[in-house]
């Protein structure tokens, strides 16, 4: 009995890869009040508590996106119409500010399915650039900067050939085209590089009077705010083109880029749809709970991805206006979907369900139902309704699991 106890016990902490210093033990979370939604009706929800709760967010959290970044110009560049052997036309668009010739402008691939018209679409940004996402060998290459991985074929910061279709797993394509949907997506870094310097060659360098030379101050912008720009203008495009449904647009996005997509949603309320994908501390995680990485472990690791202010929370969380509860707020009463996965602790799976279940209320004020559940439901069961949220088997990444609950989502709250 004591030796499978105790067998047990080191089995499921090789399973949590423990770091010092690092908590795993929910008794030991702390119990620090979440801030209070201070809910009255719908309408004042919409017109003066929204709003506050939205600039605390730039102010503490994300930073604020410049208003005078300036019009994006749309160039489609190439067009397959037979790309995945028939199931989906292909484009290329690249964005650019003319404004900002400084900034070198994003490359988006778009997959739009074949014999649907007007489909309603995915946006995401992806890790690895267009040619590790899909598994067509005539992808361009991205020129980009990258960080290196040997794993993962990339070579003083640039993709090789060996790249390709790196990413591909975690965007099924054929199984999102089969269902009706678009894809858009552009490589991250091609809006700003993602290392703690990486802003002096991106968009926010371009768009700042002291470009490269920039102080950064509280409640500027960091990288999780320029990336959400990206996905804006890409939704710009997406509301041109005849084969999309601009009106369905979906935004979505896997660990830093789940809480960019979180912001993305936030900010802009075209995204109808707003899915964070194992997006943990900074994202859809409770920052008031001591589990897996904190505050003060990803403002040592990543500043740049927050504005300034955000880091003087580190060790300090309940000392921070907001909560991610109040970011999935933010998003009703539109659809949003959390999902975590079970071996990823370092996330915290109890505090991105509990962020859903605290934001229900708000869902509340618009008649909505939120997650439907007080507890986090079993593995691999997905729950909610203007809330989705499940926690799969198996590690931090993005699976087919993942895909059929959004896909099941989407078509659910986007039925014709
Ligand atoms: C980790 C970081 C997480 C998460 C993840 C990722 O290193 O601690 O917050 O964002 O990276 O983006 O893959």
């Amino acid at each position: 009995m004591r030796t499978s106890l105790f067998f047990l016990f080191a089995a499921s902490a090789l399973a949590q890869t423990p770091r010092p210093g690092v908590n795993y033990d929910e008794t030991k979370v702390g119990n620090d009040p979440l801030p209070e939604l201070k809910l009255t009706t719908a309408e004042e929800w919409t017109s003066k508590r929204r709003p506050e709760i939205f600039k605390l967010f730039e102010e503490n959290v994300y930073g604020r996106t410049p208003a005078d970044v300036g019009a994006a110009k749309f160039e489609v560049t190439a067009t397959k119409a037979d790309a995945l052997g028939g199931l989906a036309t292909r484009k290329f668009i690249h964005i650019s500010v003319p404004g900002r010739p400084a900034w070198p402008g994003m490359d988006v691939m778009l997959y739009t399915p074949n014999g649907t018209k007007n489909a309603p679409c995915f946006v995401g940004l992806s890790f690895g650039g267009n040619h590790a996402v899909s598994p067509e060998a005539d992808v361009p290459l991205s020129t980009r900067w990258m960080r290196d991985s040997k794993e993962k074929g990339i070579v003083d910061h640039r993709a090789t050939e060996a790249t390709r279709g790196t990413e591909s797993s975690r965007w099924p394509l054929e199984m999102i085209l089969k269902r009706g949907f678009a894809v858009a997506t552009a490589y991250y870094g091609d809006i700003e590089p993602d290392s703690a310097e990486g802003w002096k060659t991106g968009l926010r360098a371009a768009v700042s009077k002291d470009g490269a030379d920039t102080v950064w101050k509280d409640g500027e912008w960091g990288a999780i705010g320029a990336w959400s720009w990206g996905l804006s203008r890409i939704a710009d495009y997406l509301q041109t083109d005849a084969q999309v449904d601009g009106q369905h647009l979906a935004v979505i996005g896997h660990s830093r880029l789940g809480k960019t997509s979180l912001w993305a949603g936030a900010q802009d309320t075209r995204f109808g749809i707003v899915i964070s994908n194992d997006s943990g501390e900074g994202g859809a995680a409770l920052m008031r709970r001591d589990f897996g990485e904190t505050t003060a472990i990803i403002t040592k690791a990543f500043p740049h991805w927050f504005t300034r202010k955000y880091t003087s929370y580190a060790g300090h969380a309940a000392a921070c206006p907001v909560d991610a509860h109040m970011l999935i707020a933010l998003m009703a009463p539109r659809p949003a979907y959390i999902a975590s996965a079970a071996e990823d602790h370092w996330a915290d799976q109890k505090g991105e369900f509990l962020s859903g279940k605290y934001a229900g209320p708000v869902y509340a004020l618009f008649g909505k139902k939120g997650v439907g559940v007080d507890e986090p439901p079993a593995i691999d069961q997905p729950v909610g309704d203007f809330i989705g949220y499940h926690n799969r088997t198996g590690k931090h990444d993005v699976t087919d699991f993942d895909w059929t609950q959004y896909l099941n989502f989407a078509a659910r709250h986007w039925a014709k």
